[in-house]
């Protein structure tokens, strides 16, 4: 199994190519969401995991949960213009300063997501029992019908979103393979809860990246 660890890091700037050119539309109701499975390559993704492995300043939050504090499974960072602020589960994070490997895959999701974010949630999930619980990206400052850009570098992971009233409804279950680049956008966080579950299969350690535009 890949140990997290700095070896490979080399702090130049590195030429992004990426392909928008294999992209699957998900068939799901009152949802848009479009998944481009190898949006970067393999040589732009060892150098972005291992520069964001590095430079990022990583730390593990804990949330209240019916007044107790549990530490998060996973490490978590915030990076962003100044001023926008981010509220979940009872933390409050403050942007720290784009670093010029967020700014490159911002601007590259930018050409195919049409926005501009301002502010990127990152995690590190170091190994398969760190995980993300069931939940939605609608915080009040994410506005109405906010759009997510969700990249993916490092181990494999399931991730599986399901409809929050009818449940007749199948959940959707995808790979976020390295390099891929999920956008979830239109009603999708009204509609649909998504998470990342826990798993016993050894896994290489694993960072997404998710761009926001806080209001
Ligand atoms: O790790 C992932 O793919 C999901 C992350 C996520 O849902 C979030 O940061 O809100
Ligand atoms: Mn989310």
């Amino acid at each position: 199994m890949r140990k997290l660890n700095q070896q490979n890091y080399q702090p130049h700037q590195i030429s992004l190519l990426t392909s928008a050119s294999q992209v699957q539309r998900l068939q799901m109701p009152d949802a848009e969401v479009l998944f481009y499975p190898c949006f970067f390559n393999d040589t732009n993704c060892e150098q972005m995991f291992a520069a964001l492995e590095a430079e990022i300043a990583w730390r593990q939050d804990s949330a209240t949960l019916f007044g107790r504090h549990h530490l998060l499974p996973r490490l978590t960072a915030w990076y962003g213009d100044p001023g926008k602020t981010y509220r979940y589960s009872g933390i409050r994070m403050e942007p720290l300063l784009w670093t010029p490997t967020l700014l490159q895959i911002k601007a590259a999701i930018e050409t195919i997501a049409q926005v501009e974010f301002n502010s990127v949630l990152l995690n590190l999930y170091r190994h398969g029992q760190d995980s993300m619980g069931w939940h939605s990206d609608d915080e009040p400052e994410l506005g109405l019908n906010p759009v997510i850009g969700s990249v993916s570098f490092g181990g494999c992971r399931r991730f599986l979103l399901r409809y929050k009233g009818d449940k007749s409804i199948p959940k959707v279950e995808l790979n976020l393979t390295n390099g891929s680049l999920l956008l979830m956008q239109g009603p999708t966080q009204h509609f649909w809860q998504h998470h990342v579950p826990k798993t016993k299969r050894p896994v290489d350690p694993r960072i997404n990246l998710t761009f926001r535009i806080i209001q």
